[in-house]
């Protein structure tokens, strides 16, 4: 009888943090939770509320870890189970927020089939217009067979929809990505001011894994691009670097782009690239001084 209760107070710890969101997983973020068997046809979903926490619309796959699609093997990133967003399809979950606070959105993807892949993340409310993260899918750069994105967002409300949709028409809509572990995370930012300028101080370097050769990252702030060479021996290793701006309005965009393509040396024939890390703004007080 004692153990029972203790094991009730556990569960009723464990049931209290998945209900408010903190930094990390999101509510079956990891689609470990999925449909029951009378929900789904095969390999789709035919329920809109059948994965927990999740709202689905139009072909969703619940895809178990080892299944193949022909000859070729669809890799699930985490644990034993993802989803497959088909053609025109989403999926949505409600998320706790802060108000006034930015947030990213990470989740880890695989392709399949398709060739050219785009995903749409977005969140509701928002009252910018046309503001939502289109994401091609053109490159894996990880051994591996995925790789992960994130997306930045302010929260305008204290809950928030965050959606994640293919709007790839393809001619078989059994050919979308696989998605895995979605997170959520709150960013601090630093009070930003049109006019004023900024250091964007971040690091390149390599992962190393056998990753080598003449890389150029560029790096994109207000009006300014500049690129930053890093030559790679695919042995570990970075450079600080870092990009002098003047804001031009409240909201700054900043971008990183690999200008090359890169092939490990192992003859895996697995793409790579640059690694990028510990971005950080400064706000620089006397922009005269170098
Ligand atoms: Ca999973």
């Amino acid at each position: 009888m004692k153990k029972a209760a203790i094991l009730l107070v556990l569960l009723c710890a464990t049931l209290n943090v998945a209900s408010s969101q903190k930094d990390g997983i999101l509510p079956n973020g990891n689609f470990e939770l999925g449909p029951k068997p009378s929900e789904m046809k095969g390999t789709k979903v035919v329920n809109r509320h059948a994965i927990p926490n999740w709202e689905i619309s139009g072909y969703v796959e619940y895809i178990k870890s080892g299944q193949t699609q022909g000859d070729m093997l669809l890799p699930v990133p985490q644990g034993d189970y993802a989803v497959r967003l088909g053609e025109d399809a989403s999926i949505k979950t409600k998320v706790k927020v802060t108000k006034g606070v930015f947030y990213s959105i990470s989740f880890v993807f695989a392709r399949t089939c398709a060739q050219e892949e785009k995903l749409n993340v977005s969140v509701w409310p928002n009252s910018e217009k046309n503001d939502w993260g289109m994401l091609p899918l053109q490159t894996m750069y990880s051994s591996e067979g995925w790789d992960s994105y994130s997306w930045g967002f302010l929260a305008e409300a204290n809950v928030i929809d965050v959606v994640i949709h293919n709007p790839a028409v393809e001619k078989d809509p059994a050919c979308g990505p696989l998605i895995d572990f979605v997170a959520l995370k709150a960013l601090k930012t630093p009070k930003r001011r049109g006019g004023k300028v900024y250091d964007l101080i971040f690091s390149i370097g390599d992962a190393s894994n056998s990753c080598e050769g003449s890389m150029l990252v560029e790096a994109f702030a207000g009006k300014i691009t500049r690129q930053f060479p890093y030559e790679s021996k695919g042995k570990g290793g970075f450079k600080r670097a870092r990009l002098r701006f003047t804001a031009i309005s409240p909201r700054t965009r900043v971008r990183f782009l690999s200008t090359y393509y890169h092939m490990k040396s192992d003859n895996s024939g697995s793409l790579c690239g640059p690694v990028v890390d510990d971005v950080r703004l400064v706000g620089v007080r006397n922009p005269h001084r170098p």
